[in-house]
């Protein structure tokens, strides 16, 4: 006999956590199911655990009207409709706190790779060119201005790890935050302006699209860097490749991409750029506690109908 409430999976999950799914709420893989599924079994289901990859749309949420709960795999939640969860009362849940260090983690690992082109002097030595002549000289990464778009958790943890490279920090979000140090910038082109090196830490979705402007870029210089641990669309993506192609911009390093996995052509062959897959917070020690986080809101909310880390009311 088949609970009435059930699970639906959407996209790809961590295998411990498509495990734990199947085996406490017999869970099913949208995925894997015949065109036409939800036609039959759309109101079957009163929770979606999905990823921040792909997410619960506004067509997909009008194919399960007795939704109420989109378990999130990520803090950031950009692909679902927030909006009309909302108006629907459906709860949105994300995966908060347990990802910050490894994000920042690699905030920090790419600001020093892209600044001192580590991985291009991997290449450079593994093409033996080493015996031909000297690497050429870096930028020093210790003591420099940084500057910190979005000055959230994340945002806040890279700015710790930087004030132990004795970095000038500078930030700008929405609003001021009380009880920091660090310099506010009123807009992104003056925190540009005043950056050697600008790291990309704000949510994604429509708020935050372009923030990144070809103005900013031009503002960061050609001496300038940018990181880039946020979304894709947080940043003008053809402004970024034609001002790194045009060495109208020191350098970037980039774990996020407009349109994943495609990363534009332009960029595979610049040595002036670090290319990551999507994998700030790719640990198996932080992967395993977003699963667990998962579980916990789903479990919470078919228990008691209150998720454990709802998304802030859009
Ligand atoms: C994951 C992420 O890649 O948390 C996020 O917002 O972008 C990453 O941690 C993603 O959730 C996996 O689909």
């Amino acid at each position: 006999e088949r609970p009435l409430e059930r699970v639906l999976q959407v996209g790809p999950l961590l295998p411990s956590l498509h495990r734990n799914l199947v085996e406490h709420y017999d869970a099913v893989l949208l995925d894997e199911q015949p065109d036409g599924y939800l036609d039959r079994h759309g109101a079957d289901f009163v929770a979606v655990v999905t990823t921040a990859r792909v997410g619960v749309d506004r067509a997909l949420m009008d194919r399960l009207p007795r939704l109420r709960a989109v378990v999130n795999f990520g803090v950031g939640y950009d692909t679902t409709d927030v909006v009309t969860a909302a108006e629907r009362g459906i709860a949105v849940s994300n995966t908060p706190d347990v990802l910050t260090d490894c994000v920042a983690d690699t905030a920090v690992g790419g600001l020093i790779d892209v600044m001192r082109r580590f991985a291009a002097a991997d290449r450079f030595v593994r093409r033996g060119d080493w015996a031909r002549g000297q690497y050429p000289l870096a930028a020093k990464v210790s003591g420099k201005r940084i500057g910190i778009l979005g000055l959230g958790r994340i945002g806040r943890a890279i700015a710790r790890r930087l004030e132990g490279f004795d970095a000038e920090i500078a930030y700008h979000s929405r609003s001021r935050v009380e009880g920091v140090s660090y310099i506010y910038a009123e807009s992104p082109e003056k925190l540009a302006a005043w950056s050697d090196a600008l790291i990309v830490a704000t949510s994604g979705g429509a708020g935050t699209r372009g923030l990144v402007s070809a103005a900013v870029l031009e503002a960061l210089g050609p001496d300038g860097y940018l990181v880039n641990v946020a979304r894709g669309s947080v940043v003008d993506e053809p402004a970024l490749v034609a001002a790194l192609t045009g060495g109208r911009l020191a350098g970037a390093a980039l774990d996020v991409f407009a349109d994943e996995p495609n990363v534009p052509a332009a960029l595979l062959d610049l040595d002036s750029v670090l290319l990551l897959p999507h994998i700030a917070s790719a640990t198996r020690e932080t992967r395993e506690a977003m699963g667990d986080l998962a579980f916990r809101n789903l479990r919470q909310f078919l228990e008691k109908g209150v998720l454990v880390t709802p998304v802030p009311a859009p």
